[in-house]
């Protein structure tokens, strides 16, 4: 089916407005300090559908000013905490009520299917506030017992102003996961989105108003990262910093806060996720969710399964019908029914994405099926399978983030194991298999912050989420995001009478 070609002409035109491109600033939309605007695209057509307010330091120090006046003076640390996690449920309503336009703005600025925007993303953005805000009333500390005549406690304080980077690939849920556990804490925000995906925080931004958050709480600036992103990452007058993108660039900014203030990191950053299916497997099922676990958002996931090991037994079986199932891979405009794959995000990754099919090529793997671009604009590429994948290809080593699975084969389990932790990241692991001491093994093994087994890819609000190794520092998601963003301070105080 990726055979069909995809003429811009064609792109349906989303049922949506633009109506937020300026920075959120203190509760309004600004312009860039500068007047500065940079374009915004749709990636189905690579043409401009707005021009977005430009940050730079200037614009970074004025939202981080306003984020410094509400989080010292109020009203956000002083309210309690229930009326905290009353606005994070109202919000959590308003993005249900807005559901259809919100996705609509998410899929033609990021190019993901409006199915997945609409039933997926757009609700999981709504549960992980209200997730979240279940927890605003219930972060407390403890008393401890201690030697001597003292009484004890530990005080569960917001950490201050949060500085927060997201990427592009998932723009809405990235800002989820970091705004929500942010906010339950009673922390101010200042967050820099992606240069490429600037449109639905600043809509959801809007709806966080809307639902009673005060000004300062919350301030959104769009722009690039070396100028607005190092900005943020740099600030003396940040006290946490929160970042998700390529490992590159979160080495960058965990060095910017080194030098400046020294304020603490969390990293949520690349991967080359194993997805192993053992000899016992069910292979259909096991095609169908290594599929999945690849090509879910174009390949645009940090998470995906993008080295695939699969038993020699299994293996020529299990090639026939990966091959099968990507080129029955429906790609066209994401706005359509039924379309699984749309383009992905821009040039540049397009690009990155062709190289490496060709490095599979020149290194001498077996290009099942893709290959190439899809028609002559938009930045689609077929679903690209690639068999006899050794593992010191590059395609096999480098994050490629786009619709290209590289399959291996494997012959015992201890083997695999090694092969699957000889990597520099350790995101993510897909295990596939009914045997119980294998599954075991395997879960324990894997040097990864999560191991799916027999299903890749949920994302629940409760489930932590994060990187061994060079896939970053720290958990994102569930009661452990709380500790990201919250100061612990010991109360010692002499007891007069310690009989008492
Ligand atoms: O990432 P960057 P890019 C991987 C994926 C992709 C590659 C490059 O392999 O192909 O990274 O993508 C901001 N100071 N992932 O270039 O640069 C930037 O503006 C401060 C994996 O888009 O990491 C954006 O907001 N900030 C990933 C954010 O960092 C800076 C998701 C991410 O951009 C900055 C995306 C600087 N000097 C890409 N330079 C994942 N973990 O899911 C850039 N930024």
């Amino acid at each position: 089916r990726f055979s069909t070609s995809v003429a811009a002409e064609e792109a349906i035109i989303p049922p949506v407005e633009i109506a937020y491109t300026k920075h959120l600033i203190n509760g309004h939309f600004v312009d860039a300090a500068s007047g500065k605007t940079f374009p915004t695209y749709d990636p189905r057509t690579e043409e401009v559908i707005a021009h977005v307010a430009e940050g730079d330091a200037e614009d970074i120090n004025r939202a981080v000013a306003a984020a410094r006046k509400a989080f010292d003076e109020g009203p956000w640390p002083k309210m309690t905490a229930y009326e905290r996690s009353r606005i994070m449920l109202r919000f959590a309503d308003l993005v249900e009520k807005h559901n259809d336009e919100i996705a609509a703005l998410e899929t033609w600025n990021n190019g993901k299917p409006y199915e997945q925007a609409a039933t997926s993303e757009v609700p999981m953005l709504a549960r992980l506030f209200r997730y979240y805000a279940g927890w605003a009333d219930k972060i407390h500390g403890l008393t401890v017992p201690a030697d001597g005549k003292y009484h004890v406690q530990t005080l569960h304080e917001p950490i201050g102003v949060t500085g927060q980077i997201i990427p592009w690939n998932f723009p809405l849920l990235m800002f989820a996961w970091k705004v929500g556990p942010a906010l339950a804490c009673g922390n101010a925000i200042v967050i820099k989105t992606a240069e490429q995906t600037p449109l639905t925080a600043l809509y959801a931004g809007k709806l966080l108003h809307e639902a009673g958050l005060p000004p300062g709480v919350l301030n959104i600036v769009s722009g690039y990262g070396p100028t607005a992103g190092a900005a943020l990452a740099s600030h003396m007058d940040v006290d946490k910093l929160a970042f998700t993108g390529s490992t590159r660039t979160g080495k960058i900014v965990l060095e910017l806060a080194a030098r400046s203030n020294l304020k603490p990191v969390t990293l949520e950053l690349g991967g080359k996720s194993p997805f192993i299916v053992c000899e016992d497997a069910d292979i259909d099922k096991a095609v169908e969710l290594a599929h999945f676990a690849l090509f879910f958002n174009q390949g645009q996931c940090c998470c995906a399964g993008s080295r695939t090991y699969v038993h020699e037994r299994v293996y020529d079986e299990f090639v026939e019908k990966a091959k099968a199932r990507a080129v029955n891979r429906s790609v066209g405009d994401p706005f359509k029914k039924g379309v699984e794959q749309g383009p992905q995000i821009d040039s540049e990754q397009f690009r990155k994405i062709l190289k490496y099919i060709r490095s599979g090529i020149d290194s001498n793997a077996t290009l099942e099926c893709g290959g190439d671009r899809i028609g002559s604009k938009g930045y689609f590429i077929q679903p690209t399978v690639f068999s006899n994948v050794q593992d010191d290809m590059l395609i096999a080593q480098d994050e490629i983030f786009g619709p290209v699975q590289s399959i291996l084969k494997f012959k015992e389990i201890d083997e695999v194991i090694k092969r699957a932790n000889a990597t520099r990241y350790g995101l993510a692991a897909g295990v596939f298999t009914k045997n119980i001491d294998t599954a075991n093994t395997l879960t324990r093994a894997l040097k990864a912050g999560t191991v799916w087994v027999n299903c890749f890819d949920v994302f629940d609000a409760a489930i932590p989420f994060g990187g061994y190794k060079m896939s970053g520092i720290g958990r994102e998601k569930g009661v452990y995001s709380l500790n990201n963003y919250l100061q612990v301070k010991a109360v010692v105080t002499r007891l007069k009478n310690p009989a008492w």
